[in-house]
């Protein structure tokens, strides 16, 4: 027997940047995120008592790197359904995978949606949306689909530290155009980030002290479809993580030219053309459009056309993670 499960990265507008407790993967900072539709993780599990250990497969190769994280956040459900058996885990992305592109945030929804129910814990979107924290921040986001909210967690019990959906995707279909400018790994991956900017950004004190104001104000542009207000509060938000980023030390600038010409390109759009699209960019070299559906075309026309801009994606707002059928393919 085995469980396949499918989740969808999400982006966030209002960015997690920060822990508060590396231990439970306490974000510092609250976020709000939309789900896509057109990238995924499918991720199967098979639990085997004749494993010594937990085997995972990304994309078709062993990956002991990402093994011990794997590990970690299954012995929670495990320790749930109080068993040790280990797992045979298979898991693919259909996008570039930690590239910026949040393949982390689909890999672990899937990840506890499939361990879930091959364990037969039946347990609610909440419990594993905090499962899920557990194995990455943003994942906790992917358990739902459209728009997502986040708080900082600031409860004593700490039980608050889930993802809340605020609007379903048919409420508001926002589209989004992803400029992929890099497939490359990333060289310094978002938790050692986070950690570093804490302790040497002069400005993440004040990142994390303006995160809540960000957060109401978004939520309330996404409350009222607001596109304007959503606009300036999500560029600005993202524009000041980037500056906790590159204020660290040693500095990580993710960003390339390339990125930055699509940056320039969008505000150019909205600014000279009246198109209306936003930039959002993160722990990557890749930047996000997102837009009404409208101006989906010449979004994607005009990031196409960008020198060093290798592909173009091309995703509405879907759906949290689910089941799916053995048929469908890995
Ligand atoms: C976000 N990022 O809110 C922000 C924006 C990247 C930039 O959440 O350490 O992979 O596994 O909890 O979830 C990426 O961080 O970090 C992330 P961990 P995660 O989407």
């Amino acid at each position: 027997m085995a469980a396949i499960a499918q989740a969808q990265p999400n982006i966030a507008l209002i960015k997690y940047w920060g822990k508060r407790d590396t231990k439970l993967n306490l974000p510092a900072t609250g976020s709000l995120s939309i789900t896509l539709a057109a990238l995924w993780t499918r991720t199967r599990v098979e639990f085997d008592e004749s494993l010594r250990h937990d085997e995972l497969r990304l994309n078709g190769s062993q990956d002991p790197a990402a093994r011990a994280r794997t590990s970690a956040c299954l012995d929670l459900l495990r320790r749930l359904a109080g068993t040790t058996t280990r797992a045979r885990i298979d898991s693919c992305n259909n996008f570039p995978t930690a590239a910026g592109l949040a393949s982390s945030a689909s890999g672990f929804a899937a990840l506890v949606v499939a361990a879930d129910a091959e364990l037969g814990l039946a347990l609610d979107r909440r419990t594993l949306s905090a499962l899920a924290r557990h194995g990455s921040g943003s994942a906790a986001r992917s358990l739902f689909g459209g728009f997502v909210s986040m708080a900082a967690d600031h409860r004593a019990d700490r039980e608050d530290a889930v993802a809340e959906p605020l609007l379903d995707a048919a409420e508001w279909p926002l589209a989004v155009v992803v400029a992929v400018t890099s497939h490359t790994r990333k060289s310094v991956g978002s938790g050692a980030g986070m950690e570093r900017s804490r302790h040497t950004s002069p400005f993440y004190p004040a990142w994390v002290s303006g995160a809540a104001a960000d957060l109401t104000a978004a939520c309330a542009a996404v409350q009222t479809r607001d596109f304007a207000a959503l606009t300036a509060v999500s560029e600005h938000n993202c524009l000041k993580m980037h500056a906790v980023m590159q204020s660290s030390q040693p500095p990580l600038l993710y960003w390339s030219g390339t990125t930055l010409d699509c940056l320039q390109c969008l505000r150019a759009l909205r600014e000279r053309e009246g198109v209306e699209v936003f930039f959002t960019s993160d722990a990557g070299a890749q930047v996000k459009a997102v837009c009404l559906p409208g101006a989906v075309t010449r979004v994607a026309a005009a990031l196409a056309d960008i020198p060093g801009v290798e592909q173009v994606l091309i995703s509405g707002l879907g759906e949290g993670a689910q089941l799916v059928n053995d048929g469908e393919a890995i």
